[in-house]
């Protein structure tokens, strides 16, 4: 066992009776939501996770861990605290050997379920191809991660805060399948459309569950990952939001907010200028990810 690793005891034995664990992430909650409605999406996200019969695995770290399963007030605790770093793969050592709090990005989410072997991994948004990448070079690390790291990623497609079309160029280059759930459209987020075709298609858990069982016994690593629309009831018109997305981009710019800033600056100010609108699709979305990617990972546990 990697001795910076801490799993839960509940993760643990689902683990070994070989029951459907269902990882998520922190970074959504320390900087992508305001409190309290981030912890109270948290836990009814974990909830969602156990009505479908599978154990949930929210991952962060903290004194010099890798923790893997929290607590509520655990989670109270990063909805909270000021001073949770955001921790994506060149953080991790930094965070960890000085023994910091820090809540995971994708990346690093998905790296650490690799290492306590959970296949299936449920965020609301992955981070891309910023859009002016070809001057700015931001590229998240989320997907050259997606690209090496065997755990299938269940998301609301992108954003379009990131530039949709680069993001999928980059997905095809790094040999990433994207799958969209029950649709030919590729979601952006808060709409269900995106003027982008998904690649592939598949509309239920078993098939897709198959799929990544197919994909990782062919020996080809790295993720999957499935966009699952956001519910018809909840969906934000695309047009309505690139008045909201393109001023966020503008102010970004104005600030000359740079690095790792940038995600969580666009988030926050979208939020801020959209009535809590955005935060009900928001959550909404990412229950629903939770209930789609508990099933699948519920599938592909009970085949060989
Ligand atoms: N997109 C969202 N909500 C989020 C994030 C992205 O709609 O909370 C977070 C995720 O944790 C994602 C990270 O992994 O931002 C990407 O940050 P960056 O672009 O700095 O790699
Ligand atoms: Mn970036």
């Amino acid at each position: 066992m990697n001795p910076y690793l801490t799993i839960s005891a509940e993760v643990q034995t689902a683990l070994k009776n070989g029951q459907a664990v269902v990882a998520l992430e922190s970074t959504i909650i320390s900087h992508g939501m305001p409190y309290p409605r981030n912890v109270e999406t948290a836990l009814s996200v974990e909830q969602v996770v156990r009505d479908q019969g599978a154990i949930p695995a929210t991952i962060a770290i903290m004194d010099g861990q890798c923790r893997v399963g929290l607590s509520a007030d655990e989670l109270e605790y990063f909805g909270k605290a000021a001073n949770v770093w955001k921790v994506s793969l060149r953080d991790m050592p930094y965070v960890v050997s000085q023994k910091l709090v820090g809540a995971t990005t994708v990346a690093a989410t998905m790296r650490i379920a690799a290492m306590a072997g959970i296949p299936i991994f449920v965020t609301g948004g992955i981070g891309g191809v910023h859009r002016g990448a070809a001057n700015s070079m931001d590229i998240s690390a989320d997907l050259t991660e997606m690209g090496q790291t065997n755990v299938a990623v269940v998301s609301a497609g992108v954003k379009s805060i990131l530039d949709i079309g680069l993001t999928l160029e980059y997905l095809e280059t790094k040999g990433i399948p994207v799958v969209t759930y029950g649709q030919d459209e590729f979601p952006s987020f808060y709409s269900r459309k995106s003027g982008f075709k998904s690649p592939l298609r598949l509309d239920n858990a078993s098939d897709i569950a198959a799929m990544l069982h197919t994909k990782w016994k062919l020996g080809l690593e790295g993720t999957v990952l499935i966009a699952n629309p956001v519910p018809p009831e909840q969906e934000i018109e695309a047009g309505e939001m690139e008045a909201h997305i393109n001023a966020a981009l503008e102010a970004a710019a104005r600030q000359k907010i740079s690095g790792k800033e940038v995600t969580p600056f666009l988030l926050q100010y979208i939020a801020n200028h959209t009535k809590g609108e955005s935060l009900e699709a928001n959550i909404a979305l990412i229950r629903h990810n939770a209930l789609v990617g508990s099933q699948i990972a519920v599938a592909y546990s009970q085949t060989v």
